[in-house]
């Protein structure tokens, strides 16, 4: 039986969203923690667009086991499940996406946090191995009645200062937004899935052996390259290649139907059926948990929707889903904002009250 679940970023995972989100049917929490600790250099590099998601502290207590411990009750205590934490803090694995010379102490960093994550009893792992990260997006009231949400419209792409990976900032003292200090060098695709390889290779058989899977979220935006960096995942077919290297159960995905919507058939060999590509995947039993989330149009020119007018049926999505016997988490992904007192929480009861109606319609039929 497919679960609902939704995500909460660092700094509003409080008890009062716990309660909302079991008002709202949910049964499990994704967290989302990346930086989310408010330092002082937090404040330093926030309040300018150029510093991106802001600034990736690699001292977050949460990354502790008593942390984690600590997060995995509180959300026990509201009477939900946390089903997956979101994301590497930027700060502690940058090396690893650049290949630089922190690269092995980093994945050091990474196992014993499997392990941490094993113990807690925290089942999977999202994250997305990108450098440029999510990037490039505009806002504006693209959605039914004028809602606020966001979309892609090819902007220009500056290249990405040193100090920075995934829209962060991690090295606050090389860090310059004009780049003054260097920018990250072009490489290949080919360089980028070698790294790709050897962080499997290396971290894998530590995922299997604390009972945490991997979960790879693709390139959001799906762009073959984005500010002079290559992108791994940013075709559908790109997601059997990530399996292919590894066949392992805990080297899964983390399914973003919107993403996959995104991507554009120009860009690759496949016909753009989403339909054909949720089939294919989910029948492997390596989508870990899903992104319900709907858009309008493709690379490079897409919108973020309401989850009932975009270009994906998600009843349909759902349908497939449970026809091959997915039974996970599934939480919605980014949601338009709706005009009200609280336009983030009306945008996530709207597209969980619809995950929830079409869930229990077809586990009837
Ligand atoms: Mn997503």
């Amino acid at each position: 039986m497919m679960k609902l679940g939704l995500g909460l970023y660092g700094n509003i995972l409080t008890v009062e969203n716990f309660r909302f989100a079991r008002q709202a049917g949910a049964t499990h929490i994704v967290a989302h923690l990346t930086g989310r600790f408010t330092s002082e250099k937090r404040i330093k590099t926030s309040g300018s667009a150029e510093y991106g998601f802001g600034y990736s502290d690699p001292s977050d207590p949460v990354w502790t086991y008593e942390g984690l411990r600590d997060l995995k009750q509180s959300i026990n205590n509201a009477d939900l499940e946390l089903a997956a934490i979101e994301n590497f803090e930027p700060a502690h694995w940058y090396d690893v996406l650049l290949d630089g010379p922190q690269k092995e102490v980093q994945l050091e960093f990474i196992k014993n946090l499997l392990h941490t994550m094993g113990r807690v009893g925290i089942p999977v792992m999202g994250y997305n191995f990108s450098i440029a990260g999510v990037w490039g997006r505009n806002s504006g009231p693209f959605a039914r009645g004028g809602a606020e949400s966001v979309g892609f419209d090819a902007p220009a792409e500056p290249p990405i200062p040193k100090g920075m990976v995934w829209n962060m900032v991690y090295d606050d003292e090389i860090f310059d937004p004009e780049g003054k200090n260097g920018t990250i060098p072009p490489f290949s695709q080919e360089e980028l899935w070698q790294r790709f390889a050897y962080f499997l290779d290396t971290i894998v058989p530590v995922a299997e052996e604390a009972g945490v899977r991997l979960a790879l979220h693709p390139d959001d935006p799906p762009m073959p390259t984005l500010r002079g960096t290559p992108r791994l995942v940013y075709q559908p077919e790109h997601y059997q290649r990530v399996l292919d290297i590894k066949p392992s159960y805990y080297n899964g995905m983390e399914f973003c139907i919107g993403t996959l919507s995104e991507m554009s058939p120009a860009f690759g060999t496949g016909n753009g059926d989403i339909y054909d590509v949720i089939d294919r995947y989910s029948k492997t039993g390596r989508i870990c948990y899903v992104h319900f989330r709907n858009v309008q149009g493709k690379v490079p020119h897409y919108h973020e929707v309401f989850v009932d007018e975009g270009d994906v049926d998600m009843i349909e999505a759902l349908r497939i889903l449970k026809k091959n016997n997915f039974d996970g988490v599934l939480i919605p992904d980014h949601t338009p904002s709706m005009s009200c007192d609280a336009p983030w929480h009306a945008g996530k009861a709207f597209a969980l009250g619809f995950m929830k109606a079409v869930i229990t319609m077809l586990d009837r039929e």
